[in-house]
């Protein structure tokens, strides 16, 4: 399906089929929203299919929705990707590539989400992170962000400080309570708001934030992952070969591998990732069961993801940024009481900025003009819709993925290319871009390319 088709489909498809379904008659006029965004979570969820990862809580409420396989961010650092999701607009379309703060001059007319829920007769409760800076002003009330719990000796990795990389590059057990977490600390106060008798539908995000560095987590949750379980990714000696100049000079830093493997931290860092997952997993399996014990649970709608993805020594590269699936790729669930059956499955690709204009249609909020991206209602009814589109994932001026069934293409300012294809290749080792065989599918790729670029 070509660009033009989908747009006419997507005009008349979703709001078509949604009146017609014999599930929206059940649905809540005003139903509650619980929006939970684990910060810096990439794919490594069991629902996902990952390996090693323990969350048992993600994976049931996934089994109760709809569960998004092949969701991505729109873009891979948080303050371009809550831009874009919580005002569905694309980077390219807003200029906000970096995690600069002067994003609120950039968007000056941007229709936020949270305002919408205000101005449509919601509560607003914030628990955490959510736009960054945090913007208390706009909440009927909030948990601050409060600063992390840094241990004294900080950092406590066995790494020395160095100037060369993010300074909360560590992760290590702590001895600390899950409660006095920060997140810990941001999933009571939702606890508390879902124990409590509200007039007005409500709106409550919660940016959990201990799934981005530092990972210090207590120590229990290191447990199930003793050092030597851990499996590290296969990275090709000459991974970087075949990726453009452009993209090695700027997206591979090769000063954080370098160190990871010189102070034999990698395993490490991917067991202090993981108990970060675990950790923050059960903190939302706290706040699930305090919606099931409420008498909220048959009114809410739940939506669970991230802001962008991570890398930990893939393509031996570290952290966001970049346009490979491990920063891209991250999960995506939505359970919506009289829309969604428990145990949907949705493979084809997805965006992130498409989840304001779903609340649109089921919170029956106002329309927002200039949304780019389009309610996902007739897939929460019916998980096999293909919508027949790729998801775009930018990340600089110019520099754009598109990711469609089977393919992941790459473009960089300079028009140099990277072409996946995730059938053979998943974990993105072999760029076929050189290769004219696979010229059709980059053509066909390209136009999907944003026809604006506005400059940073
Ligand atoms: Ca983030
Ligand atoms: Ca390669």
């Amino acid at each position: 399906m070509n660009r033009r088709k989908f747009v006419n489909l997507a005009l008349g498809g979703s709001a078509a089929l949604a009146l017609t379904s014999p599930y929206l008659r059940a649905q809540p006029t005003n139903p509650n929203v619980i929006f939970v965004f684990m910060d810096d979570l990439n794919d490594w969820v069991g629902c996902l299919g990952h390996p090693q990862a323990i969350t048992p809580n993600i994976d049931a409420f996934a089994a109760s929705g709809v569960n998004f396989t092949n969701a991505h961010a729109n873009a891979t650092e948080c303050i371009p990707s809550r831009c874009s999701l919580f005002a569905s607009r694309r980077p390219s379309s807003t200029g906000v590539y970096s995690n600069n703060p002067d994003w609120p001059l950039r968007m000056p007319d941007a229709f936020w989400m949270p305002e919408n829920f205000t101005q449509n007769g919601y509560l607003t409760f914030r628990a955490g992170k959510f736009f960054h800076p945090s913007y208390n002003d706009i909440w009927d009330d909030f948990c601050p962000m409060n600063p992390a719990a840094k241990p004294p000796n900080f950092p406590i990795s066995g790494q020395p400080f160095s100037t060369d990389y993010y300074k909360y590059f560590d992760w290590a057990p702590v001895d600390v309570p899950d409660d006095n977490m920060r997140s810990g600390r941001y999933a009571n106060w939702a606890i508390q708001k879902l124990q409590e008798t509200h007039s007005d539908p409500f709106f409550l995000p919660i940016g959990f934030t201990s799934t981005h560095d530092a990972w210090h987590i207590p120590r229990r949750y290191f447990e199930p992952f003793p050092l030597e379980s851990i499996e590290l990714p296969d990275v090709p000696e000459d991974e970087w070969d075949d990726i453009p100049e452009f993209a090695r000079n700027r997206y591979l830093n090769p000063v954080y591998h370098q160190t990871v493997v010189k102070q034999q931290q990698w395993r490490k860092a991917v067991q202090a990732y993981l108990a970060a997952i675990y950790y923050t997993d059960t903190l939302f399996g706290r706040v699930m069961d305090a919606l099931e014990a409420s008498p909220y649970t048959d009114e809410t709608i739940v939506i669970f993801t991230s802001d962008h993805g991570l890398h930990l020594g893939e393509k031996f590269r570290w952290r966001k940024f970049a346009l490979w699936q491990e920063n891209t790729h991250v999960p995506l669930i939505i359970r919506a009481p009289g829309i969604t059956q428990p145990g949907g499955v949705h493979t084809h690709p997805t965006e992130l900025l498409d989840i304001y204009p779903t609340l649109v249609d089921l919170c029956g909020l106002s329309p927002v003009e200039d949304a780019e991206g389009v309610p996902l209602t007739s897939r929460l009814l019916d998980p096999t819709i293909d919508p027949g589109r790729p998801a775009l994932i930018t990340t600089d001026y110019q520099c754009h993925a598109v990711v469609d069934e089977r393919y992941g293409y790459i473009r960089y300012v300079d028009g140099s290319e990277e072409l996946y294809d995730h059938q053979t290749d998943p974990d993105e080792h072999i760029n076929l871009a050189g290769d004219p065989a696979y010229q059709s599918i980059i053509d066909e790729l390209a136009q999907w390319l944003p026809e604006v670029n506005v400059l940073p």
